[in-house]
């Protein structure tokens, strides 16, 4: 749903082998490579009330949207969902301000802008939640990011609380990994000061279902974690067509109890074919005009990809999870150990002094991972971006449902430049709000 993106149009947002325009900040704008400005999903009411209202129909009750603009006006757009009673997870960092796994660190610049989203969707009563990363982490060694993540949380929270806005949970979405997977997830919430924590932990899964994937693994390991965990992005798309079987063992018995909800990715269809909606026929990849980006219309009138938006509706209108209570319900669990360094697997030393505001990773000065002062031996953070990018205009879509067993990041992180504005819809039961 990226919307008001068609004034931006005529760009390449392509999902492989074309270049990805960048985007950057110019004033309070953000632009892409090419010049033109570019928008978020936010700010079109008309486009939200078509899509808010399709979204209602299917049985969603949350979006996860992944790059806003701080400056923009977002009142109308989170009245609209609101009204049809949609939650927003909102995600703080851009593509010129997240955290990066390759020479990460975590700036006064990044500390700013994140707080500058957190400032406007702090206002509305559906904010659900916020990220600070989105798969920063992919491999083994690269966990010397983790401390850098859970800072910025840290952060942010503190943050919150000095503002006086309410409790908004701020957590962070992870890719799938399963030899990183456990340690991190407990990482995020270890330790003994909750104030250092995460408040909630999420997932970008693209496993099928409960016996013959991994999601009986993956709940394995949560049976006894503290904080909220759901799943930011669930995408299964093939075999096609996309049945959505996997919902009944996500909100069934034995997911349930530990699992909070799960996000479709994703609302609009491109490229990449996990679209619910369409806003028009595909067009040829090359066709330039308003509205059409990559070959696929960015606005108008959603209508549902059959039968894959049908599959996915029938099956959230016959799914109970049974839910417990505020009151009914007394948390037992501590927070996990922090895990112990092993190298090449996770290189942090159990519960590391995490890095305060520009700390930059060092290297050659640590070999355990714990964060150190000064900018040298690091590489330049455009360095790491452009890695990033040529990872994702390399690497085809298709193997998104391989992402746990290949170790990969999932489409949201891989095609960077599609990420944006991006929504995936989730139905979830969110007791902890
Ligand atoms: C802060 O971090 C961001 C993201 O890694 C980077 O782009 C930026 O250059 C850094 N700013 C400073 C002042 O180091
Ligand atoms: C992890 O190891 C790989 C392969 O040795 C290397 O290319 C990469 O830079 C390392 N990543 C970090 C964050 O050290
Ligand atoms: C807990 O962590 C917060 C944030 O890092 C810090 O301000 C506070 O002093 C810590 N509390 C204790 C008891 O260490
Ligand atoms: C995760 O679960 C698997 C079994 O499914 C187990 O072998 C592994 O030790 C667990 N890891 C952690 C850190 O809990
Ligand atoms: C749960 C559900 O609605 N499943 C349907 C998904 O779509 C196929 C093809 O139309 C149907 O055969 C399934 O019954």
């Amino acid at each position: 749903m990226r919307s008001s993106l068609s004034i931006a149009c005529g760009l390449a947002f392509a999902t492989v082998a074309s270049a990805i325009p960048t985007i950057s900040v110019k004033g309070s704008k953000f632009f892409t490579s090419d010049g033109n400005q570019y928008f978020d999903p936010l700010v079109d009411n008309t486009q939200c009330s078509l899509d808010a209202s399709l979204m209602k129909t299917l049985g969603a009750n949350a979006i996860r949207v992944y790059h806003v603009d701080p400056e923009a006006d977002h009142q109308a757009c989170m009245k609209t969902f609101a009204d049809a009673g949609i939650y927003l997870f909102v995600d703080l960092d851009t593509f010129t301000t997240q955290i990066e796994q390759t020479s990460p660190q975590w700036n006064q610049s990044q500390y700013d802008a994140f707080a500058k989203v957190m400032d406007e969707f702090q206002q509305f009563d559906n904010t659900a939640g916020f990220f600070v990363g989105n798969e920063v982490l992919t491999t083994g060694n690269g966990s010397v990011a983790a401390p850098y993540v859970k800072a910025a949380a840290r952060d942010m929270k503190a943050y919150r609380n000095s503002k006086n806005y309410r409790n908004i949970p701020v957590g962070y979405s992870a890719a799938d990994i399963s030899s990183l997977r456990p340690n991190l997830q407990n990482y995020l919430a270890c330790g003994t000061n909750s104030s250092d924590a995460l408040d909630f932990f999420s997932l970008n899964a693209y496993e099928c279902s409960y016996q013959t994937s991994g999601y009986e693994q993956l709940t394995q390991n949560i049976t006894e974690y503290n904080i909220p965990i759901f799943f930011s992005e669930v995408g299964c798309n093939t075999p096609k067509p996309r049945t959505f079987d996997d919902q009944a063992a996500i909100f069934g018995p034995e997911m349930s109890q530990y699992w909070s909800g799960v996000m479709i990715y994703e609302w609009i269809q491109e490229t990449n074919d996990y679209g619910l909606i369409s806003y028009g026929p595909q067009v040829a990849a090359t066709a330039t005009g308003a509205n059409i980006v990559d070959g696929f219309t960015r606005t108008g009138t959603p209508t549902p990809i059959s039968p894959d938006f049908a599959n996915l509706s029938n099956h959230w209108k016959t799914l109970t999870p049974s839910g417990v209570s505020e009151a009914a319900y007394s948390p037992s669990n501590s927070a996990p150990e922090c895990p112990a360094y092993t190298s090449g697997a996770w290189e942090v030393s159990g519960n590391v002094a995490l890095p305060t505001i520009g700390q930059v990773y060092n290297a050659q000065v640590s070999s355990s991972a714990t964060p150190t002062s000064g900018a040298s031996g690091t590489q330049t953070a455009s360095a790491s971006r452009s890695t990033g990018k040529a990872t994702g205009s390399s690497t085809g879509s298709a193997s998104a449902a391989t992402t746990s067993q290949t170790g990969m990041a999932s489409p949201s992180r891989k095609i960077a430049g599609m990420s944006v504005g991006l929504v995936t819809v989730m139905l979830g039961f969110i007791w902890w709000l």
